[in-house]
């Protein structure tokens, strides 16, 4: 379904899925000195002022023409989401091509430790900022503090079989239960996390090809056939947005069988996570959740699916011998919630803020992944199609490849 054209000149509405957001837009550069500035932000804890970069980039992303002196001062200065501040900082940027304050903090040594930190799984921006105040500024710093064996080639990551090697001593399975499902060591599983991050961070740092993602999918897709034909799947999150490489695979998945669905998702998890591991394919489970509300409560993520997030590895192959470790999440839904999943999951991060914005302040409903609810009489609402959500929601269609505000 072709995006409505309505959207592609909207950069001045309120809420970023009134707008169309292409993955590269013509003001691109200014757009990341400004994303350099947001994740400085978000690596002090300043979530207010991240987000206030992120809606001004988010502006700009829609923005259909490169922004010039003149575009700027008749199109942009009178918009309330862009502040005196923000405003400034466009202006160099059309004068000068960069930002100066994103350029100083690109070369601040604060600044680098705490990204470099937090592109390890397991650490967020809080960790990261404990260890730069213990005085660590390096991953071999890390390693020293966890007790992991530094590469065999200082000048070189480790090679796979030597990754596989370290990566022994940091499992949190310690078995499977009768019914089949991995016993995990929940308090050691929080200590390894950041550990097995370090030891992963080479090879998850290695962007995955649209052509690999749809492969991994595939033999996921073939393991889930076997335990239960007749789901239903999409690849979500940047894929989906038509990134040409992703950082890691999400697929969303659900029964075809609108009504016995409701008993065959619960559990299928567990019991395709578990197949997985003992196929080897999935080599750590980071993380593994049900529908219960006690695992809802201390769910660090926002909604209450039944996810596994996964260190996937796919089989070796004739033209790929050797093969590097993924994070693959897998995220099941029951029918009735697979649209809005789908639609959560496929991002942006941004895009889907606002559409819960949109849905609570606009229409007085409630969006999440796990369904649309109407607020004063708690109706539940049960599309049948992505494009009913946003029917639903009174908003144009717009495309994912058009959501990467
Ligand atoms: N998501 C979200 N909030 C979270 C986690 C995820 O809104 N706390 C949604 C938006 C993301 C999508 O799920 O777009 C997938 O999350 P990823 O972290 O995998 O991000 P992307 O897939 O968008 O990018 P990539 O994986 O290539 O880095
Ligand atoms: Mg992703």
């Amino acid at each position: 379904k072709p995006t409505n054209a309505a959207v592609f000149n909207n950069w001045g509405a309120k809420y970023a899925v009134q707008r169309a957001s292409p993955l590269v837009c013509p003001n691109q550069g200014l757009a990341n000195e400004l994303s350099i500035l947001c994740r400085d932000r978000e690596l002090e804890g300043l979530s207010k002022n991240a987000l206030a970069y992120e809606r001004a980039i988010g502006i700009i992303k829609s923005y259909p023409k490169v922004i010039t002196s003149d575009t700027f001062k008749s199109d942009l200065t009178k918009l309330p989401s862009l502040g005196a501040k923000t405003q400034t900082k466009i202006l160099e940027y059309i004068d000068q091509g960069h930002v100066n304050e994103a350029q100083a903090t690109l070369a601040s040594e604060r600044y680098q430790s705490l990204s470099l930190f937090t592109s390890i799984y397991g650490i967020g921006p809080t960790k990261a900022r404990q260890f730069y105040g213990m005085g660590m500024r390096t991953i071999a710093d890390l390693e020293r503090y966890y007790d992991i064996p530094p590469s065999p080639d200082p000048e070189r990551p480790r090679p796979p079989e030597v990754v596989t090697e370290v990566l022994k001593g940091l499992d949190v399975v310690s078995g499977f239960t009768p019914n089949g499902k991995p016993i995990r060591d929940e308090g050691r599983a929080s200590e390894l996390s950041v550990p097995v991050g370090i030891v992963l961070k080479d090879e998850l740092d290695v962007r995955i090809p649209r052509a690999e993602v749809e492969e991994m999918r595939d033999v996921v897709l073939h393991e889930l056939e076997e335990l239960q034909p007749g789901c239903v799947s999409t690849i979500v999150g940047g894929y989906r947005r038509g990134k040409p490489m992703s950082n890691d695979v999400d697929i969303v998945i659900s029964h075809s069988d609108y009504t016995k669905g409701k008993d065959i998702i619960p559990g299928l998890c567990k019991r395709l996570t578990a197949q997985l591991y003992r196929k080897g394919l999935v080599t750590h489970i980071m993380h593994l959740s049900g529908f219960h509300a006690h695992n809802a409560l201390r769910e660090e993520h926002w909604d209450s699916l039944e996810k596994a997030l996964t260190v996937f590895k796919l089989p070796p192959s004739e033209n790929n011998p050797v093969r590097i470790h993924r994070r693959v999440d897998l995220i099941f839904a029951l029918p009735e919630s697979y649209w809005t999943a789908v639609i959560g999951w496929s991002g942006s991060k941004m895009f889907q803020r606002d559409l819960r914005l949109w849905a609570k302040q606009e229409k007085g409903m409630k969006f999440d992944s796990v369904g649309l609810t109407r607020r004063h009489d708690s109706k539940r609402f049960l599309p049948k199609t992505e494009e009913e959500v946003f029917q639903i929601l009174g908003l144009p269609w717009i495309d994912p490849t058009m959501r990467n505000v």
